[in-house]
Order: structure tokens, then C-alpha cells, then sequence
């Protein structure tokens, strides 16, 4: 049987079969043993970031941790947060955090990463990359060999004004390494799925590497109309993997 885990109080017991979201869990809150009180905190968006975000609220409604700032990276978790009443600002008001932690899709060896296949990867990259210290919190189903290596989405956030122009332009750019674009689009009504800053996205699949990651993302962040993409190149500062045979930290 699978361990129920239910609150934000206590972390999953290792003994018994664990789910991937008790796995999700336990990276969660192995990332909040670095929060100290008074500290300014990004706040990530997603299932796992969540539980993070849960834990943090425990942990100053118990009084263990005090005058924390949070700064969320979605409208998602900017309401999660509030519900939970933590202290919420910005980045106009706070532009130095001091520790953000948040999910991702993929990680690679090198510890770069894939994000916003949940969508908010512009909110994520502005607040991880203005934080001191960047914790990724991942289940061991996250860790690919090679970034794009999954087959599944890399997203690209575009402005809306002639979106299928820059598909064509941002799959002409990969033409080597077999990419397909489209544009992603709401599950419900078949709409295209818009971000909390009004713009749409893109989902890029490779059938090969993409090569040099930093040549990849230049050629991206040159085309007009080309908002953000979602590799993040050197940007985490550790990663937290929870896998069936425990917890790994790796380091830069
Ligand atoms: C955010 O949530 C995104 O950057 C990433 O796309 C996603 C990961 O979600 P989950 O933790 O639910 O797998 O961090």
C-alpha cells in the first residue's frame, strides 16, 4: 500500500512504497531545511514547488520561522501563498532573494535545466535568476542525459501578434536536430493556453541534440518577438532528487 501523506507537518516515512508525490514531498521539504527566518523567498509554481510552499506556511504559522517575504512565480502560487497567509512582495520592491526554490521538468548532469511545461517559466527565470541561491527540487523521473533528450516539450513563451510566424522561425532555427513546434492550447476548450503575462507558448520537440545550450538560447532570445525560453543554463545552484533509494543532493 501506498503511504498517505497529508500534511504539510510531517515529511513521507521512507519505509513503506512511496508515490511520486511523496517523492515530490520529501524533495520539498528537504529544500525548506535551508529557509531561515527574514529571509526574502522565491516561491515556485508546479506540484512539487507546491508542497514547498505548504511546508514554509507550516512552519510560520508554528513560529519556527519568522518575518519571511515570499515572491511568487505564478499567479498559481502567488494565490496558494496568500491563502496560507505568508507575507507576500515583488521584485520591484525586493530584487535580491535570497533563496528561491522551485521544480523543473528536466535536469541535466551539469545541472541545467528545463522548465515551464507548467507555463510560468518568464515569472521563474526573472526570480531564480535575481536569487543568491537557486534550489531545484525534482523526483528522480526529472534526470536526462542530455536537455531536449526526453522528447518532451522546451517551451518558448511568444507574444500573441503573429504566432505562427515565429513557430516557423523558431523551428527553421533547429532544423538539425529534428524540431516540431505548437503553439500549446488549453485542455478544456482547445483555446491557446495563455500566460500569466498574456502571452502564448510554443512547445518545441527534438528528435536529436540540440547542441551547445548557450548557442541555442541566443538564437532563440535574437528572433523578435521571442519573450523567454525555458532552458535555464547554469542558473540552479543545487538540485534535490528523491528517488525510491533516498534523497541525492548534487552541487555545482
Ligand atoms: C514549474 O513547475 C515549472 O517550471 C515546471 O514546468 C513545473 C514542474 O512541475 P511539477 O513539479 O508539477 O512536475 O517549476
Amino acid at each position: 500500500t501506498n503511504l498517505m501523506v497529508s500534511s504539510a507537518a510531517s515529511p513521507p516515512c521512507p519505509s513503506v512504497a512511496l508515490t511520486q508525490d511523496d517523492l515530490k514531498k520529501i524533495a520539498a521539504y528537504k529544500a525548506v531545511e535551508h529557509v531561515k527566518s527574514g529571509m526574502v523567498l522565491g516561491l515556485g509554481t508546479g506540484s512539487t514547488a507546491k508542497h514547498a510552499v505548504d511546508r514554509i506556511a507550516h512552519l510560520i504559522q508554528q513560529g519556527t520561522l519568522k518575518d519571511i517575504i515570499g515572491i511568487p512565480t505564478s499567479t498559481q502560487t502567488h494565490e496558494q501563498a496568500l491563502s496560507l497567509n505568508i507575507p507576500l512582495s515583488d521584485l520591484d520592491s525586493h530584487p535580491v532573494i535570497d533563496l528561491a526554490i522551485d521544480g523543473a521538468d528536466e535536469v541535466d548532469p551539469e545541472l541545467n535545466l528545463v522548465k515551464g511545461r507548467g507555463g510560468s517559466l518568464l515569472r521563474e527565470k526573472m526570480i531564480e535568476s535575481a536569487s543568491k541561491k537557486f534550489i531545484v527540487i525534482v523526483d528522480e523521473s526529472k534526470m536526462v542525459k542530455h536537455i531536449g533528450a526526453s522528447r518532451l516539450a522546451m517551451p518558448v513563451e511568444v507574444i500573441p501578434f503573429c504566432w505562427n510566424h515565429s513557430l516557423r522561425r523558431l523551428v527553421d532555427l533547429f532544423t538539425d536536430s529534428g524540431c516540431v513546434g505548437e503553439l500549446r492550447k488549453c485542455a478544456g476548450n482547445g483555446e491557446a493556453y495563455v500566460t500569466d503575462n498574456g502571452n502564448y507558448i510554443i512547445d518545441l520537440y527534438f528528435e536529436r541534440d540540440i547542441g551547445d545550450l548557450n548557442e541555442a538560447s541566443d538564437a532563440i532570445l535574437r528572433l523578435p518577438g521571442i519573450v523567454e525560453h525555458g532552458m535555464f543554463i547554469g542558473l540552479a545552484s543545487s538540485v534535490i532528487v528523491a528517488g525510491v533509494d533516498g534523497v541525492t543532493v548534487k552541487t555545482k
